[in-house]
């Protein structure tokens, strides 16, 4: 066992201590580490209402040192340091120790002991700083984000000078951001930094592997923490544990021991710097804007690490993956047969007996990987994204799980944008990436008139893209490629289910998505009249996949109300007499929409789900990963959805 490193000031999620030195020796810091303590200072001394004059040297410090070439190890080395702008003696020598010695100045660690770690907390709250944090905590006696929210609900905070009633609703918006924030990740978000983190730790000597456990491998559609389980040998634990706690981008350690660490990562833990990317200027305003985009720059996640020696590392691995509803369905398939199944081994009760934990894991029955464990249970290996306990243990006892999509089986996909509506690439350059990615056929779908905020397209537009893409797809056939552009449009869907094109401009098109965008509308309405809407807009002849089914933007806003058996149903029955009726599965990690629990009811319905990157670019088009992802969770078959059709196959359906 070693001691807890780092200054344990951490709330939940959030990132404000003070960094550990790096164990190689000088120079013990970054200069970005460095520069970041310096502006934490000045936060902390703000916080406490210092001198101005004092707060704002630690921040010109900061920000010369965020921008300087220089190797600050060796302006440290040769006493160049104290030469610098704004670095006087004082801040020369605190400098100094840290990066020579790597020992923050005491007066630095008791700033963060010293602060209350409500006014710390309160600091996460988008677009409040330490000034205003201040003011309440004197004025109102807010110590903490709980109390801050009572104030500010019991309408408090408006009536004091220099804020009023917007900063008031803009304080409960903030903390309503990062308490959804804190709580959970989207799929994509975490399978960033686990796979980072993940990679990290493979790379480590004495490491047999590392895989990413927990929700992320089961890819759920948010993650609660990471959980990383890796295959070591005993004597090497306590040597590998160190290492990772001293990889880049660990925040913070909550505890470590030899065999468990649970820990707090950062964005250092990316080796390029972090960015969301482009985020659809709708889906951004749902998930917060700015503040979203700042909260996630500077955002954590939490990560829990076990060790475990080779030869128990694939019960761990079975243990953590979960779900906890899976392994208690597992554990009684193994009660049934006289073992007891935990995170040390498949073992029998006879031998076992009185003995615990891995005392009684030297009985376990052998595994070389989780497929073993399944084998020794008369069950064929679940994939981690099934174990849900959604009746996977019984298809797996009967031979009957489903042969899962994987990305090889995507051939193309419907739903996507070009510059005609508020996409970023022209036509060409989508089919050239979509050809690139191998790809037999993509369809193109941009948004209609009524959606003026995504520059919907006219009619006359629509169709003269439709006549580029017959040339395109003449041309292709005389060249002998075998590649086509499928032409259609993202409807909006109008009062009283109507489609946004007259008959005669819709029946030139292959296809109709049909999608709501008027969500202020549709959320203030109830589920029946939702539902009805829909189930109109179905039946309209030229409809043939129903768009985002429920609008929902996850970690941003619940969907409508809607009953979507009854809409799967509906849709059912006009399949079933030959129509073709699929539902979305939008792609997009911040929608995943059809939810993967009724891809299954889909499936079961004989629904088609079309899997739809609903591509705005170039880069959104690799969205199409995430929806397999989810289509998987939601046990699709190749068979189950459009995307695996070849282009005449689909052709032949529309
Ligand atoms: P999350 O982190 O909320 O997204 O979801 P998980 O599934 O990653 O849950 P987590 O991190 O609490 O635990 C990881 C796995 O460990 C979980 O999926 C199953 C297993 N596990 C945790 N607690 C229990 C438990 O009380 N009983 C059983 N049977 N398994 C558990
Ligand atoms: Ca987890
Ligand atoms: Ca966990
Ligand atoms: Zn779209």
């Amino acid at each position: 066992m070693f001691r807890v490193v780092g200054l344990d000031l951490n709330m939940a999620g959030s990132s404000f201590a003070l960094p550990k030195p790096r164990p190689k020796g000088p120079p013990y810091f970054s200069r970005n580490q460095v520069a970041n303590v310096l502006h934490q200072v000045a936060v902390l001394l703000e916080l406490q209402g210092a001198n101005v004059f004092r707060v704002r040297s630690y921040q010109n410090a900061s920000r010369m040192l965020g921008s300087l070439t220089e190797d600050l190890g060796e302006l440290v080395a040769t006493g160049e340091i104290f030469d610098m702008k704004g670095i006087g003696k004082g801040l020369g020598s605190a400098l100094t120790q840290a990066v020579a010695e790597g020992q923050w100045p005491d007066d630095w660690v008791n700033l963060h002991t010293s602060t209350p770690p409500g006014l710390i907390e309160m600091l996460g709250i988008p677009g409040l700083g330490p000034k205003r944090i201040k003011l309440m905590a004197d004025e109102l006696g807010v110590d903490s984000v709980a109390r801050l929210k009572e104030v500010a609900e019991a309408n408090e905070i408006a009536p004091m000078k220099g804020f009023g009633a917007k900063s008031q609703q803009r304080i409960l918006d903030g903390i309503d951001l990062l308490s959804r924030f804190r709580a959970r990740r989207r799929l994509d978000i975490g399978l960033r930094y686990g796979e980072a983190f993940q990679r990290k730790i493979a790379a480590l000597p004495g490491v047999y592997r590392a895989t990413l456990a927990g929700s992320a491998r089961r890819r759920k559609d948010t993650i609660g923490d990471l959980d990383v389980v890796v295959a070591v040998d005993e004597e090497d634990h306590e040597q590998v544990a160190n290492a990772i706690l001293n990889l880049n981008g660990i925040a913070d350690v909550k505890g470590a021991g030899d065999s468990k660490i649970s820990l707090i990562l950062d964005t250092t833990i990316f080796d390029e710097s972090f960015a969301v990317g482009h985020i659809d200027p709708n889906v951004l305003d749902a998930i917060g804007g700015d503040d979203y985009e700042q909260l996630e720059a500077g955002g954590t996640i939490d990560a829990q690490v076990r060790l475990v020696p080779l030869h128990t590392e694939p019960f761990t691995l079975a243990y953590f993956t979960g779900s906890k509803e899976h392994n208690i369905a597992m554990r009684q398939r193994a009660i049934d047969r006289g073992l007891r199944l935990n995170e040390f081994g498949l073992i029998p009760e006879a031998k076992a007996g009185e003995l615990k934990g891995m005392e009684a894991a030297q009985y376990s029955l052998p595994a070389a990987d989780e497929g073993d464990i399944y084998a020794h249970l008369d069950m064929a290996y679940v994939p981690p994204e099934l174990r849900e306990d959604m009746g996977e243990v019984d298809a797996a006892a009967s031979a009957s799980l489903p042969s899962l999509i994987e990305t090889s089986n995507i051939r193309g996909a419907l739903h996507n944008h070009t510059t005609l509506s508020d996409g970023e690439a022209s036509l060409e350059v989508m089919a050239d990436t979509a050809r690139k990615m191998g790809w037999n056929w993509l369809g193109i779908a941009d948004h209609s008139p009524t959606l003026k905020i995504a520059n919907g397209a006219s009619a006359d537009d629509l169709l003269m893209q439709g006549a580029t893409i017959k040339q395109y797809n003449q041309q292709w056939a005389d060249d002998g490629l075998d590649f086509r552009l499928f032409h259609g449009v993202e409807s909006d869907i109008l009062e009283g289910g109507k489609l946004d094109h007259p008959d005669d401009v819709l029946a030139q098109l292959d296809y109709v998505v049909a999608s709501v965008h008027a969500m202020t509308k549709w959320r203030g309405r109830d589920e029946v009249d939702n539902t009805e809407e829909l189930i109109r807009v179905i039946d309209h002849p030229a409809t043939n996949v129903l768009g985002h089914p429920t609008g929902r933007i996850l970690q941003g806003r619940e969907g409508y109300e809607v009953d979507l058996f009854a809409v799967l149903e509906h849709m059912a029955e006009h399949n079933e007499e030959g129509r073709l009726k699929a539902i979305e599965l939008n792609a997009s990690p911040y929608r995943l929409d059809l939810d993967w629990r009724l891809c299954k009811h889909a499936k079961g319905l004989g629904v088609p789900v079309a899997i739809n990157p609903d591509a705005h670019s170039v880069r959104g088009l690799s969205d199409i990963a995430y929806g397999v992802m989810t289509a998987r969770k939601g046990w699709l078959e190749p068979q189950d959805t459009l995307n695996s059709l070849s282009g005449a196959d689909l052709a032949a359906r529309f």
